[in-house]
């Protein structure tokens, strides 16, 4: 284990879809912590948000959001490493970084609240995980209502099922394999896709049945992420490579997820430009944007949010050399992922404190 002078501690949910992307991330660096049932106003005293998870140091630092979280991890503790160095598979990370966090929400919150037995079996455990039939259900609605936001209709519904699908199919060929993302070795990436895949679809009663029925080789995945201990490492793909598979999975994702957070951004963007010249704190969403999946139309809430986190992969991309710059896209053409990578931002948003704000 990794000394420090006192545990980290982790304000986490088992049924929280960003606390299932830190986890692992705990639990591979060999890190003293301890996981506490997050208590709410304590979140809201130190960060002024009601986000969770968020992960106190042992010199009483609190850090909120989970990409944050995991970038700094990995600043003090680098070893065990968790991000590549090496560009293509460092901005593979990323992309299913930015998939997971900015796109997977929504199959995951059609899977938990888009069915009476989904939404009847997440609202039990919302009680008994609060211990108040009130408070449960209180949070249930609010969930419940964010996924109508989020684009997860019933009648978006059956393309949600359908890139799922294919997801869990190419997810489930990788993993017979290769026993992560990466190769041999656990990555930022992996626990990134933790969120959905295990803090939604694996704890939840309608999708864990799919994932035991259908993508027993992603089952095991999740069994690896949950229990990354020294051992069970070895190393990512020689020579910066991608298994071909794994480009599979890659192009999964981006066919669906790429038009769909290149829309939120444009919609972001637009309301950017003519924003009031007196706006003091950037407004959770920006209106609704009209897209589509696999042919059905999808309308879903914009996020300032979803630009910074394309901003941190588009980052990462434009900081490569331009040699370097030229082997990521010979890896990814193909993928879906193109039009995203080549997007140039014409705002630039950074954090204050807790707060997106503009730069
Ligand atoms: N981008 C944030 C998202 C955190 C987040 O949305 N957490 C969910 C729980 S998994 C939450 O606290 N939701 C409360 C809300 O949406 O009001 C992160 O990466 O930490």
């Amino acid at each position: 284990m990794t000394a420090t002078p006192a545990p980290y501690r982790f304000h986490a949910f088992d049924v929280s879809y960003f606390s299932a992307k830190v986890r692992p991330a705990l639990r591979y660096k060999q890190l003293w912590y301890e996981e506490l049932r997050a208590d709410l106003r304590e979140v809201q005293r130190r960060t002024g948000l009601g986000f969770i998870p968020i992960l106190i140091t042992p010199d009483d630092e609190t850090w909120q959001d989970t990409s944050v979280i995991l970038d700094r991890l990995e600043e003090r503790h680098p070893d065990p490493p968790l991000f590549p160095t090496t560009p293509v598979q460092r901005i593979a990370a990323h992309l299913v970084e930015l998939y997971s966090d900015e796109f997977a929400t929504l199959p995951a919150m059609h899977y938990r609240w888009g069915s009476e037995l989904g939404e009847a079996s997440a609202r039990a455990r919302f009680i008994a995980m609060t211990g108040n039939e009130a408070i449960g259900n209180a949070a249930a609605d609010r969930m419940a209502a964010a996924r109508l936001g989020l684009g997860a209709t019933d009648e978006t519904g059956p393309a949600m099922e359908a890139h799922a699908r294919d997801l869990l199919d190419t997810l489930s060929t990788h993993f017979q394999a290769h026993p992560y993302l990466l190769g041999e070795r656990m990555s930022f990436a992996d626990c990134a896709l933790m969120g959905p895949l295990y803090g939604h679809l694996f704890t939840d009663l309608v999708p864990r049945k799919l994932l035991l029925e259908t993508a027993v080789p992603v089952v095991g995945w999740i069994e690896r992420c949950n229990v990354p201990g020294p051992d069970a490492q070895g190393q990512w793909l020689a020579d910066d490579a991608l298994a071909g598979s794994f480009r599979e999975v890659l192009a999964a994702m981006g066919r669906d997820a790429a038009p769909v957070i290149l829309d939120g951004v444009r919609t972001v963007e637009a309301w950017a430009d003519t924003r009031p010249a007196d706006l003091e704190r950037l407004p959770r969403t920006v209106g609704a944007c009209d897209g589509s999946l696999r042919g059905t139309p999808l309308k879903k809430v914009a996020l300032p949010y979803s630009l910074w986190m394309l901003q941190r992969t588009l980052d990462a991309y434009r900081s490569l050399a331009q040699g370097e710059r030229s082997r990521v896209d010979a890896a990814l053409a193909g993928s879906g992922w193109e039009a995203l990578l080549a997007y140039e931002p014409r705002h630039r948003l950074t954090k204050r404190g807790f707060e997106l704000a503009f730069e």
